[in-house]
């Protein structure tokens, strides 16, 4: 793989679509902010998502988050295996061949997700997770995770405001709690995710970001 996987985690309204956003255009030196050389380096930036990246991922989406799309409750074991399913097509389909171009490829959410929100949110086996997402992924690991690290209630609160509430949302505060803890215990035994305080302005947001990345650039040889 030539390209480099970089992945946005963490629980609702953190602010990964907004960030991964902002990060695409100073990456292609369109922001503000950009620094000279990224307008120098022809770069392919792929936004994407989980679930929901494919064809296939946009209809799993549809019945694993909107509340009234089946007339019947998705027990866990399904949704743990749909969401499987929307990240084995999702990788096949869309992320390998991107990173076998050379694509800089931005992914909202990916398989710490499933541990944080199906793991440590649902109470679902963990080891068995961890094959699942093997299975899914056949071993591919991002290169870098961003958690974007808010505390619940402030990310939930931004969720309501921007409107639309998923099936998600509607979950309880526990359960929200339970997945932030998720995200700490990965952040605490993996070097690859790198924490961000997602707590205050999206500038400031940005600002972090923008210097993991800019380190990173330096180690992976594109400046
Ligand atoms: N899920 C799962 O259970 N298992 C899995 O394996 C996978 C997923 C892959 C869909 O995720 C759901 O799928 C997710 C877990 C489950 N749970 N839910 N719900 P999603 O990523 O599509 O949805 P989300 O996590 O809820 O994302 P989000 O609510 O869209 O949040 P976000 O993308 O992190 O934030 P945002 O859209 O950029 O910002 C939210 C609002 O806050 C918006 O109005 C912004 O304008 C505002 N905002 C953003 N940044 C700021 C700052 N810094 N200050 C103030 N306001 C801000």
């Amino acid at each position: 793989m030539i390209g480099k996987f970089i992945v946005f985690e963490g629980v609702e309204g953190g602010g990964k679509t907004t960030q991964i956003e902002l990060l695409r255009d100073w990456l292609l030196g369109k922001g503000e902010s950009s620094q000279v050389w990224s307008k120098s380096i022809d770069l392919e930036v792929v936004i994407t998502r989980e679930p929901g990246g494919t064809k296939l991922g946009k209809a799993l989406r549809e019945l694993l988050l909107s509340p009234d799309v089946l007339a019947e409750k998705i027990q866990e074991t399904a949704e743990l295996l749909l969401y499987a399913a929307d990240r084995a097509q999702h990788i096949e389909a869309l992320i390998k061949p991107c990173l076998e171009r050379g694509a800089i490829v931005l992914c909202d959410r990916f398989i710490d997700s499933t541990i944080a929100y199906q793991g440590y949110g649902r109470g679902l086996n963990l080891e068995l997770i961890k094959q699942l997402n093997y299975i899914a992924t056949g071993g591919l690991e991002s290169d870098l995770t961003l958690w974007l690290d808010i505390d619940v209630e402030i990310g939930l609160a931004r969720a309501k405001n921007r409107g639309k509430i998923d099936k998600m949302e509607q979950a309880s505060i526990e359960f929200h709690r339970r997945v932030q803890r998720g995200y700490q215990e990965l952040s605490k035994n993996n070097s690859l995710i790198v924490g961000i305080n997602a707590n205050l302005t999206r500038e400031e947001v940005q600002k972090q970001i923008q210097g993991i990345i800019m380190q990173k650039l330096v180690e992976w040889s594109y400046i």
